[in-house]
């Protein structure tokens, strides 16, 4: 009631203004025309009190405003250029492989995340979206990527599943580590949560690149439930409440990541897909070599 006797006493005084002869008329393209005429409604029939603006009430809007400033960003991830490890890379071929921030869906949204960027493996680009950070999970529990990114997984082609050291760099195949990297479409499955989440996954028929070799059409083979004979064959448990937990490629020597969801104390094993899941632990107590870490990648 307060509010409608006040803007009486406002409408009054437009109304004043308006038949003073001490102004002159408003021209059409005055704003303050468009304002004035619900007023001087107003002052004779019972208008409604939401059509009787303040005569200020247009100004003030557009003077109040606020500016709306992105607070997700740091000024580096604004960078169109630095959506992803990939548009870095593309931006600079020789920026080096290390951790970068990026944002892949840009300002707003999603906030920047820092990630490492692969620049050296089959041309780089590649934004490492998980990297396991326990020698052992021996958990049945979903592992989720290390990243939130779902720009980047959503959109990106191919992933990249490499063992590496703890700070980023990927451990190359040697005569002592028989393992290659490995390269192959993005399986439908790892673009909503990680293969970790699957209890028993394949990605049938995907022209794999393994190494750096020519590509070849194989199974990847994902889950969380354990496997019937010790290596790397697509043979599944028949118990299906046994969790072990692989990740490998039969018939290549790509990571066979395994024992990340078993419920016992042993150490996860990182090896060869070609060689039996216990050939190489993740936690490595060979002198001078680092520990393995499992780990996928997108571009
Ligand atoms: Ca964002």
């Amino acid at each position: 009631m307060r509010d409608r006797q006040q803007i009486l006493v406002a409408v009054g005084v437009a109304v004043g203004v308006a038949a003073c002869t001490c102004m002159p008329p408003p021209t059409p393209n005055d704003p303050d025309v468009a304002i004035d005429a619900p007023v001087a409604d107003a002052a004779v029939a019972d208008a409604p009190v939401a059509d009787a603006p303040d005569i200020d009430a247009a100004p003030d809007a557009a003077i109040d405003a606020p500016v709306v400033v992105p607070t997700d960003a740091p000024i580096d991830a604004r960078d169109p250029t630095k959506t992803t490890c990939k548009t870095i890379k593309d931006t600079d071929p020789n920026a080096a492989s290390k951790r970068y921030q990026i944002d892949p869906d840009g300002v707003g949204g999603k906030s920047p995340v820092e990630a490492y960027c692969d620049m050296t493996t089959d041309g780089g680009g590649w934004t490492v979206v998980f990297m396991a950070s326990k020698t052992n999970y021996g958990e049945p529990d979903v592992i989720p990527y290390g990243i939130d990114v779902p720009t980047l997984l959503a959109e990106a082609d191919e992933t990249l599943i490499a063992f590496r050291q703890s700070d980023g760099p990927l451990l190359e195949k040697t005569s002592t580590w028989p393992v290659d990297w490995a390269i192959f479409p993005v399986p439908d499955d790892w673009r909503s949560a990680s293969p970790f989440s699957t209890v028993k996954g394949v990605a049938q028929g995907m022209m794999v690149r393994v190494g750096g070799a020519q590509a070849v059409q194989r199974d990847v083979l994902f889950g969380r439930q354990s496997f019937a004979n010790s290596i790397c064959d697509g043979q599944w448990n028949a118990d299906a409440s046994s969790r072990w937990g692989w990740i490998c490629i039969p018939g290549t020597t790509a990571p066979f990541y395994s024992a990340w969801a078993n419920t016992t104390s042993d150490s996860d094993r990182c090896t060869g897909s070609d060689q039996h899941h216990g050939a190489h632990a993740c936690l490595v107590t060979e002198p001078g070599m680092p520990n393995r870490h499992f780990s996928i990648a997108m571009r």
